[in-house]
């Protein structure tokens, strides 16, 4: 890791800011997305998104929750976890209010702060579930109370408002449970850990924000905590809450995906402060392990229902994939860390599938519904859930207003909102785009040069990103540009229009390209990259989809969907002997109009099957062969035009 120690800054909109590392994130007042796929869904969380959690938390009586200030609150309504909730949708309110700044929405933040503050025991500790009369005692159910998990999300949104708008009360209500915390779990405290991670990345990034030591310190001793067995025994066993071993001596994720994802993140950023490489190379080696052989083609993780947990490596059963949108969420906090850390590219390629695939999946057109659980194989047409009724539990099941268990909007909310900061890093003297879209880039190099970028694409419909320089001040620096794994060798470049290497020493094994000049205002990089269709194998040890095949497009996975299962999808093999082709069906007009509208079409046979009284036999199934042209969309559009079957993983002829 290059070791750059830089001050805390507190503004310009940096959901995590290391204080060394091979890149140097820019915030939202650096980059603008400007248009395309991203701001479509920067839109929607501002205009719908937010204002719809509002109105289902206000409904339910999360909000309400903290008004009791102390009262008997045995009526209390919700889960242990939904002041998380409400302080995720306050998250997303900041970044969003940073981005496009509007009163209303800063009366609104500051509105819920003063009720949080009302509900702030005088010691410190904040939590509408515990502690009061008629209550469990605070802390008396560490495995799933969900205190200290609450609290990680309170820091988070006091750190997003204060990097967005500079410090107010939300940081002082911050602060004061970030303190209890720190007096209450100490070195002298109990050796205990909180059943669900996130404390600790939160804990982390309130010390950059407010460089208190002792929060970085009680972050670090959280995570030498965990893996003790300090949790009581479990049904799911000590893995569900990874505290079956230490941290540092673990070779993989395992158990509840999301609280092992935001534990991994909580440990790279105590790493990155701590200078510990050891810790930080632990981490490496576990997202390794987990993309290797637990991870879903579209990036999801997690596939068991049961208890959102991990499988063994290779279990990733299609039609029982569970990839919950939070764990998609918290892969991205976790490679976005890492990217930061190490400057590796392939971390922001495990972001871009996650963004469009496992991310955009989720949210609704509407902005108001969303998957929690992100299937790879529907069997049965999804059921259109009425815009006032709320899903009871949590897990599979179609598009839904709302769950019992809504972690997945708020964390979908706060990450699109935020989204621009991902898109662009810099080092010392080079800007770097990792992820493509229309945006305005414009930031001061180390030694204070200003310098600006326009990129305008119709990224990921079409593989070409054109970059204008438009603002240097002399001097030599550098543009780099991330070539994604899926590009293989394929990209091209010019500068100026002349053309460039893309390969061998230009690109060596970091999956990127750095053009350096003296650069002039107007001069114009283009970078094109194979967006064409291609078939994607699977790993034989996947047994639930070996001998299947999956397309691709850049970064896009495609399904099969059957509107109101006319064609059914289970009987259906693809041809693997005739490339996929874009389908050309969309005139150039409509796809003007819908640019997310453009598929692909794959040969296939739809195969004869016969009713059977048992779906076993002595000799090999398989009836008559009708040849047939299948269409597929981009996965994260199905389950939008009404009830539907899908499958991404497809038989081969
Ligand atoms: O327990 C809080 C959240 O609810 C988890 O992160 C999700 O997996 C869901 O169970
Ligand atoms: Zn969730």
């Amino acid at each position: 890791m290059t070791v750059t120690a830089r001050p805390a800054d507190l503004t310009g909109g940096r959901p995590v800011v290391p204080s060394r590392g091979a890149l140097r994130p820019l915030g939202l007042a650096e980059v603008r997305i400007t248009g395309g796929f991203w701001s479509r869904r920067q839109h929607l969380i501002g205009s719908a998104t937010l204002d719809h959690g509002r109105v289902w938390m206000d409904k339910l009586g999360w909000t309400g929750s903290f008004l009791r200030d102390g009262d008997a609150n045995a009526d209390r309504r919700g889960r242990e976890f939904t002041d998380s909730e409400v302080y995720k949708l306050v998250e997303a309110m900041s970044w969003e209010n940073g981005r496009q700044p509007t009163p209303g929405r800063d009366r609104e933040i500051a509105e819920l702060t003063t009720l949080f503050a009302g509900a702030q025991a005088a010691d410190g500790y904040l939590h509408t579930a515990f502690g009061g009369p008629g209550q469990r005692a605070r802390y008396s159910d560490l495995s799933w109370g969900h205190e200290l998990y609450c609290t990680g999300h309170l820091l988070q949104a006091a750190v997003a408002r204060t990097r967005t708008t500079g410090g107010d009360d939300l940081l002082t209500v911050a602060q004061r449970a970030a303190d209890h915390v720190c007096e209450t779990f100490g070195p002298d405290g109990p050796a205990v850990v909180c059943g669900h991670p996130e404390i600790e990345p939160a804990l982390a990034e309130l010390a950059r924000v407010t460089s208190e030591q002792r929060y970085l310190d009680q972050a670090a001793l959280f995570l030498r905590r965990r893996g003790h067995r300090s949790l009581p025994p479990h049904q799911f066993g000590w893995s569900y809450f990874s505290d079956d071993v230490p941290i540092r001596q673990a070779h993989t994720f395992r158990g509840h995906a999301v609280r092992a994802l935001y534990l991994a993140a909580g440990a790279v950023d105590v790493a990155v402060e701590t200078g510990d490489d050891d810790l930080l190379g632990a981490i490496i080696e576990q997202f390794d392990h987990t993309l290797a052989r637990r991870t879903y083609l579209t990036g999801g993780m997690g596939s068991r229902h049961e208890d959102e947990a991990f499988g063994d490596d290779f279990v990733l059963p299609s039609d029982r994939a569970y990839s919950e949108t939070c764990a998609g969420v918290a892969t991205v906090m976790l490679a976005w860390r890492l990217l930061l850390a190490t400057g590796r590219s392939r971390y922001a390629d495990v972001i871009e599938r996650v963004l469009y695939n496992v991310v955009a999946t989720s949210l609704g057109d509407d902005g108001r519904s969303f998957f929690y659980a992100n299937t790879l194989h529907q069997r049965t047409p999804t059921a259109v859930v009425p815009d006032d009724q709320e899903q009871l539990g949590f897990g599979g099941g179609p598009r839904a207003p709302w769950f019992e268990v809504s972690c997945c909007l708020g964390n979908t909310a706060r990450l699109i909102a935020s989204l621009s900061a991902y898109f662009a890093a810099a080092t010392d003297d080079e800007v770097h785009l990792l992820q493509y879209g229309d945006a305005e880039v414009r930031t001061r190099l180390a030694d204070g040069r200003p310098v600006g970028l326009s990129v305008t694409t119709a990224y990921p419909d079409s593989g070409g990103v054109r970059i204008r320089v438009t603002e240097t001040s002399g001097g030599e620096w550098g543009v780099g540009l991330r070539l994604p794994n899926w590009a293989g060798s394929g990209a091209t470049l010019t500068v100026n229009g002349v053309p460039q290497p893309v390969s061998g020493d230009a690109v060596g094994s970091v999956g990127r390209v750095v053009v350096r000049r003296q650069f002039r205002a107007g001069d114009e990089i283009v970078l094109w990259l194979p967006i064409h269709p291609r078939f994607t194998h699977p790993d034989p040890r996947i047994d639930a989809v070996r001998d299947c095949v999956a397309v691709e497009r850049g970064p896009i996975v495609l399904c099969a969907e059957s509107l109101d299962a006319q064609l059914d999808l289970d009987r259906v093999r693809v041809d693997t002997a005739v490339l996929p082709a874009d389908y050309a069906a969309v005139s150039p007009a409509e796809h003007e109009k819908n640019p997310e509208q453009s598929t692909v079409s794959v040969s296939a046979v739809l195969e004869q099957t016969a009713p059977a009284a048992w779906p076993y036999g002595d000799a090999a199934a398989g009836g008559a062969r009708t040849p047939t042209t299948l269409r597929l969309i981009p996965y994260h559009r199905w389950g939008r035009q009404g009830p539907a079957t899908m499958r991404i993983w497809l038989p081969k002829t």
